[in-house]
């Protein structure tokens, strides 16, 4: 850790509590739900998480359990999440997850887990699905003279676990930017039916709230300092295939544009994580399209780049997830860029309403995709999670353009991404309007569903996999099924089988 900046802390109550993360800890039962600050490694509390990993290992040495239920915005870190599991200190984790660890886990049967929207969560905890709040554990990036919390690199669910948890433990982090405060637009107008109002947001620089958490004193039984850095995870650099799927994107946008379905300004963007996304947003970044806005769930290298270049003129988000380097720039030119950023809670960012009336333009990874265009994010090979749905669903159901992109096959070309029938599904054909691999885009907006399948097989399959998807589509329509979504009932899934046993879903 680095040194502790104490000034984060006004409020001479909350000074009181300053105890460190050990101490912290013994507010923490076995069997308590834990609402914790975390999504997408950025904001989560760094310290007394640890100390909890200790609690839990002495318990087990006197074997005894410690178990909790581990409640986030979205994904942590090795130090939360992976460590948490590796001791079998979670007995239920929820909404999301992306730690190997907990994956393992999950997938071995040991940890139980709830992969949900993540605008659902909120109102799930409110209506009590998950039981009773006990804690919050929340990272702040300092404490007003009048109490006020101001929130740190990811909203999330915080407001939620404050206003829900019977105590709150409070983890201030000087390594956050201290020019943070202002950021924020902290909703608090949310209620449940019949009492929801409009979310009067009609484009993604509004603010309809305030910019701290408010958090009753009287709820606040401990203050831990902490100066340490969010995940922070780098990139692998942009390969070819990365730059053929933005190379797709940017071209299908620049079609939409002289159809005149588009403005030259487009519609507000979300982008997922990861790689391709990052590829894209560069492609973005030196296309024709500016200003541009975003209304989206995560701030990535990317979107801070196209801000610095001045092609973004605005971002709505829920979190930061930056590596190293982009954090480093962004603590050191915070004043430039805060202006144009908001963080909201993440009920807002991903609601399903102000996705819609903005029309946002989202384009989200997936695992697989079959002929028909159902999507599968979230399992590999019908039964293992691989990370969650997220915030995918949220986006494409309500999106103005629906973009699922991903390589056309996986682990090194054995794998084909596009299937006869998803063994999993996350979007529906439905929700799907464009699939876009290094091969092409499949427009399937205005299709019925045997000309999706051509168009997909023609346009997004790898060249390997065309012949036995066209073999299998072809032999569907002969079939016996009913023509309107042919299938070989069958053979639809043995096709994963086939990898299974082969190590390959090359037709053999
Ligand atoms: O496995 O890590 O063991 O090598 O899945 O795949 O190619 O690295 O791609 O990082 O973009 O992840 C859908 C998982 C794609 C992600 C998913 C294996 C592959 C690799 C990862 P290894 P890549 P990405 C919304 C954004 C749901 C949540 C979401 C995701 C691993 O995009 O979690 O959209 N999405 N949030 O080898 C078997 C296949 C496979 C396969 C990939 N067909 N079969 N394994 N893999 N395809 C909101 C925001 O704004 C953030």
């Amino acid at each position: 850790m680095h040194e502790i900046d104490s000034s984060r802390i006004e409020s001479k109550a909350a000074l009181q509590l300053l105890m460190s993360p050990q101490e912290a800890a013994e507010f923490i039962s076995s069997g308590d739900n834990v609402g914790m600050s975390g999504f997408t490694g950025s904001g989560h509390p760094k310290a007394v998480p640890t100390a909890i990993v200790d609690r839990v290992s002495e318990a087990t040495a006197r074997g005894e359990h410690f178990r909790l239920g581990v409640w986030t915005g979205a994904s942590t870190a090795p130090e939360l999440d992976g460590a948490l599991a590796a001791v079998d200190g979670i007995d239920l984790r929820m909404p999301y997850q992306s730690d190997p660890v907990s994956r393992a886990k999950i997938n071995a049967g040991q940890l139980d887990y709830m992969d949900l929207h993540l605008s659902h969560v909120a109102q799930m905890v409110w209506e009590g699905f998950f039981g009773h709040l006990d804690v919050a554990l929340v990272e702040v990036a300092g404490i007003t003279a009048d109490d006020e919390l101001i929130p740190s690199s990811s909203v999330g669910n915080n407001k939620t676990w404050i206003d829900m948890a019977d105590r709150v433990i409070l983890e201030v982090n000087s390594w956050q930017p201290r020019e943070l405060e202002g950021m924020h637009d902290i909703y608090y107008g949310t209620a449940l039916p019949p009492n929801r109002k409009p979310i009067q947001i009609t484009h993604p620089g509004d603010r309809i709230g305030v910019p701290y958490f408010h958090c009753p004193r009287e709820k606040i039984i401990a203050v831990v300092e902490t100066n340490a850095p969010d995940r922070n995870t780098d990139f692998k650099p942009v390969d070819e295939t990365s730059k053929l799927i933005a190379g797709h994107v940017l071209d299908f946008l620049s079609h939409e544009v002289r159809r005149g379905r588009l403005p030259a300004t487009l519609l507000p963007l979300q982008s997922g994580v990861g790689n391709v996304a990052n590829a894209v947003l560069a492609g973005l970044d030196e296309g024709p399209f500016r200003p541009l806005t975003a209304y989206t769930e995560v701030i990535q290298d990317g979107m801070l780049q196209m801000l610095r270049s001045g092609t973004l003129s605005s971002i709505s988000a829920t979190a930061f997830s930056l590596s190293a380097a982009a954090a480093k720039d962004f603590g050191d030119n915070i004043t430039d860029y805060r202006d144009r950023i908001v963080l909201r809670p993440q009920e807002i960012s991903n609601h399903p309403e102000v996705i819609r009336r903005l029309g946002c333009l989202t384009m989200n990874g997936m695992i697989e995709a079959d002929i028909y265009g159902n999507v599968n994010s979230t399992h590999v090979m019908g039964s293992s999670i691989q990370n969650g749905i997220g915030g995918s669903g949220d986006f494409a159901r309500n999106a103005y353009i629906a973009m699922f992109l991903s390589p056309s096959t996986a682990h090194h070309g054995t794998i084909s991404c596009l299937v006869p029938m998803v063994s999993h599904v996350d979007h529906t054909e439905h929700d799907v309007h464009v699939i876009i691999t290094e091969q092409g885009v499949a427009d399937l907006r205005g299709l019925p569903p045997r000309r999706r399948a051509q168009k997909i097989i023609d346009n997004c399959a790898h060249p390997d996999f065309r012949a036995a998807l066209q073999d299998y589509f072809d032999r569907a329509m002969s079939g016996q099924s009913g023509k309107h979504t042919p299938h070989l009932l069958d053979e639809a899934l043995s096709w994963h089988v086939r990898y299974m046993h082969q190590g390959t879903m090359r037709p053999v």
